[in-house]
């Protein structure tokens, strides 16, 4: 069985391929930041007997997408479980003052590039009649909440294109399934802060936010049910967190 995980270098994706790699999988990794790639391969490889094949390149950009997929090697093409994870939030400013090239990040990143990737393994997924495509979407692909504008509406476009892809794809076999994860203290907010440490950490302070092994464990819980079983869609968050706008901080 094989994997194909985007934006593994941290957070969610990291803690996936690590989980899949337990479960048996051979991992294909991909992110920006190289050297983590292959540390993250070394550490898969030193601890579980799987194969891993390392891909950086740049989700936004469509060319490289096709590209990377393209110059697999004929045995890592039969690719199983597809995981679009690579996404990100950047800023947290009303739509007034918001950063036209952070709107451009997001939704490069979040929209074009899952399309990107989705486009050029899906065919391979149809080629030998099965696979599994897992978008990580988000509570704020089903809600938005003061100042997430920008980064809400590509997740309610990752939520709309999940269902759109479950009835393209139907007929072909292939599972489609959208988990969309709560706050969960990954490199999520240092890069939504920009690198400032002091308002990332903030973001979970008196709570206990979800980790990226709790999301790894809901794709493992996805990947390992029967063949004729298929989640569509999971929301999942911590116990503190009711939805966007409320959670239970200890401090108020
Ligand atoms: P991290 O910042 O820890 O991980 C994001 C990953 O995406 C990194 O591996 C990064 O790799 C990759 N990535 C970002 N931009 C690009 C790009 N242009 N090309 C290729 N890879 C890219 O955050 P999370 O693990 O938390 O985020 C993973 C997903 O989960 C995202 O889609 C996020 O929106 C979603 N999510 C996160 C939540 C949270 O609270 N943490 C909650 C709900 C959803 P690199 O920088 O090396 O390219
Ligand atoms: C990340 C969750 O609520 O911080 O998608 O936007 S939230």
């Amino acid at each position: 069985m094989i994997v194909y995980i985007t934006g593994a270098t941290s957070g969610f994706g990291k803690s996936i391929a690590l989980k899949l790699a337990k479960n048996g999988y051979h991992v294909i990794i991909t992110g920006r930041r190289e050297k983590l790639l292959q540390s993250l391969a070394e550490e898969i490889k030193q601890n579980y007997p799987v194969e891993v094949w390392t891909s950086p390149y740049d989700v936004r950009d469509a060319n490289s997408v096709k590209t990377a997929v393209n110059n697999l090697p004929d045995k890592w093409k039969h690719i199983d479980v597809l995981v679009n994870n690579a996404g990100l939030a950047v800023g947290l400013n009303s739509l007034q003052e918001g950063n036209i090239d952070d709107w451009e990040r997001m939704i490069d990143t979040n929209v074009k590039g899952l399309l990107y990737v989705s486009r050029n393994i899906a065919p391979l997924m149809i080629e030998q009649g099965h696979g599994h495509i897992i978008n990580i979407g988000s509570i704020a692909g089903k809600e938005v909440y003061p100042n997430g504008n920008v980064y809400c509406a590509t997740k309610h476009a990752v939520d709309a294109l999940t269902k759109a892809m479950r009835m393209d794809m139907v007929k072909h076999g292939i599972k489609v399934t959208q988990i969309a994860p709560g706050a969960a203290e990954t490199e999520f907010s240092l890069v939504r802060f920009k690198g400032d440490k002091q308002a990332a950490d903030n973001v979970y302070k008196d709570f206990i936010p979800l980790s990226a092994d709790d999301i790894a464990d809901v794709v493992e819980y996805v990947v390992n049910l029967p063949k004729h079983v298929c989640v569509n869609d999971i929301v999942v968050t911590c116990l503190a967190q009711a939805n966007t706008t409320i959670t239970n901080k200890k401090n108020g």
